[in-house]
């Protein structure tokens, strides 16, 4: 004991390093024997036709950290679809990601595929034309394919630190483990992606201008699609509302306050309509378990 103390007081970084290498390790692990363990699903007395969404917890700022996870709740509060959010850390799907869902017993996990089986499951429906429903894929696709890589790029690689720092639910020893492994992770995604390969500002100039392109598409109407909004919405709100409402600096947040205030309107308005109960989520939902 007195030894290992010796070493906190030599070189307390590496310490500190090693010691949340270890907890997280841990938790990997036992996030492995758990979901190989599970062989039922996570809410046992399920009621019939409910939705039983898992999402992280929250931040003082945003319900949601992941925009996929928000963008699937606003969705099904859009389509008025029952369901109840359990926020938790160290609660991954079969596929290992957040968001997921139960219905009926059964998991569904990829947020566009659980859209896309939630609309069939529902019956519910957007109402656009042939050729809305062809702009509202592209734009879709667009925000998650390029736009989310450039921001994803600024809050995990140049600004990890004050980002993790918003994760009140992630305890010291895992922050210390986040700030050291996601500029890792991250740098070697957007590489393999490709949009890495470009230089810092024109991978975050891509992003400026796919969010032009959203300003352009909105226009001077409420929504992407006129006075009502639809699952394209979803989307744009689940995205923008990350680089607007967390206290980090991107630079598509002053990108879109002096280039595109439609856009900023348009998304405290889908916060209005949408999430009367923001305030009181993000504050009730900081910490995560375990
Ligand atoms: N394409 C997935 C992306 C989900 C995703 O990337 N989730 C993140 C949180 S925002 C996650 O689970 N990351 C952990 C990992 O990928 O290992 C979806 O739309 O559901």
């Amino acid at each position: 004991m007195d030894s290992l103390l010796n070493w906190w007081a030599k070189s307390p970084k590496t310490v500190t390093f090693v010691a949340s290498g270890a907890v997280a390790v841990c938790l990997w692990a036992t996030a492995r024997v758990v979901r190989r363990r599970r062989t039922g699903p996570r809410v046992a007395n399920y009621e019939k036709d409910k939705v039983y969404m898992f999402n992280f917890p929250s931040c003082r700022t945003i319900v949601s950290v992941s925009p996929f996870g928000l963008k699937l709740e606003t969705w099904l509060r859009l389509h008025k679809i029952p369901h109840t959010v359990t926020r938790k850390i160290m609660v991954w799907s079969q596929k290992g990601q957040i968001p997921f869902v139960e219905l009926n017993g059964q998991e569904y996990n990829e947020s566009n595929l659980i859209i896309a089986k939630l609309t069939e499951h529902f019956g519910v429906k957007d109402n656009l034309t042939d050729e809305q429903e062809g702009l509202a894929r592209g734009l879709e696709m667009m925000l998650e394919n390029q736009t989310v890589y450039s921001y994803f790029y600024y809050r995990y690689v140049e600004d990890v630190v004050n980002f993790i720092n918003t994760w009140e639910f992630c305890g010291y020893l895992l922050r210390q483990f986040l700030y050291f492994t996601f500029p890792r992770g991250y740098g070697k995604k957007v590489f393999y992606h490709g949009i890495g390969r470009n230089s810092v500002a024109e991978m975050y100039d891509m992003g400026f201008q796919d969010i032009m392109a959203l300003s352009r598409a909105l226009g001077n109407k409420q929504f992407l699609f006129g006075d009502e909004p639809t699952t394209a919405d979803c989307y744009a709100f689940g995205h923008l509302a990350q680089i607007l409402y967390i206290p980090i600096n991107y630079p598509h947040k002053k990108f879109m306050r002096e280039s595109t205030p439609n856009l900023c309107e348009y998304v405290d308005r889908m916060k209005e309509r949408f999430w009367p109960d923001w305030d009181k989520l993000s504050l009730e939902n900081l910490q995560g378990s375990p």
